[in-house]
């Protein structure tokens, strides 16, 4: 029988409230969109696997509450997350200005991970008010891949959340040379032969 996946990564969604977190999720997972907004409590998670180069890549998302009163436990979110996506709304000045704490907010509960920012709802040019170059230069000085996307007209979603799974993917693949390259692994090989041997 096929395996269900090659593997499982944990994403999680943060930024500001109302920038479309909720939005961007829901039309990745089931391509769809509602103008209508429902804040959400706590966090949701949906599941999708994509196919990256032929490995089965099972995707748990979790989407979470911008709003503050809703964010308690906050670093529970965090445990066991592979990738993070902040998101800020192009249409919003003071969304992008708060990257700078969703991304100190990762710091403080991550060792390793990797990070994308998204600037959603770029769908109305009359709007916008924050410039790509400017979130192109911001995204550059943190090292970090930019996509501006809008969930309504489903603009560059499915290539933000692929672009993070790769992303993700790289970072496993390195770790699991580093291990294999480790010469104290290849000395337990040789012990364990030796036993084997006795
Ligand atoms: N024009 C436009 N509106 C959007 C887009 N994405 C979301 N919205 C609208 O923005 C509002 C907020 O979207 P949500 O997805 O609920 O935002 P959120 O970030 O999940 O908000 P919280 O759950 O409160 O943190 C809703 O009315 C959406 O319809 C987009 O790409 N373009
Ligand atoms: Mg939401």
């Amino acid at each position: 029988m096929a395996r269900e996946y090659d593997h499982l990564f944990k994403l999680l969604i943060i930024g500001d409230s109302g920038v479309g977190k909720s939005s961007l999720l829901l039309r990745f997972s089931d391509n769809t969109f509602s103008g209508t907004y429902i804040t959400t409590i706590g966090v949701d998670f949906k599941i999708r696997t994509i196919d990256v180069n032929g490995e089965k890549v099972k995707l748990q998302i979790w989407d979470t509450a911008g709003q503050e009163r809703f964010r308690t436990i906050t670093s529970t979110y965090y445990r066991g997350t592979h990738g993070v996506v902040v998101v800020y709304d192009v249409s919003s000045g003071e969304s992008f200005a708060n990257v700078k704490r969703w991304l100190h907010e990762i710091d403080t509960n991550c060792d390793v991970v990797n990070r994308i920012l998204v600037g959603n709802k770029d769908d109305d040019p009359d709007r916008k008010v924050v410039l790509t170059q400017d979130a192109q230069r911001f995204a550059e000085q943190m090292g970090i891949q930019l996509f501006e996307t809008s969930a309504k007209e489903n603009k560059n979603v499915e290539e933000m959340f692929v672009a993070i799974t790769k992303l993700v993917l790289q970072t496993k693949k390195e770790q699991q040379k580093r291990v294999a390259d480790q010469p104290q692994d290849r000395i337990r090989l040789d012990i364990v032969n030796e036993i084997d041997a006795v």
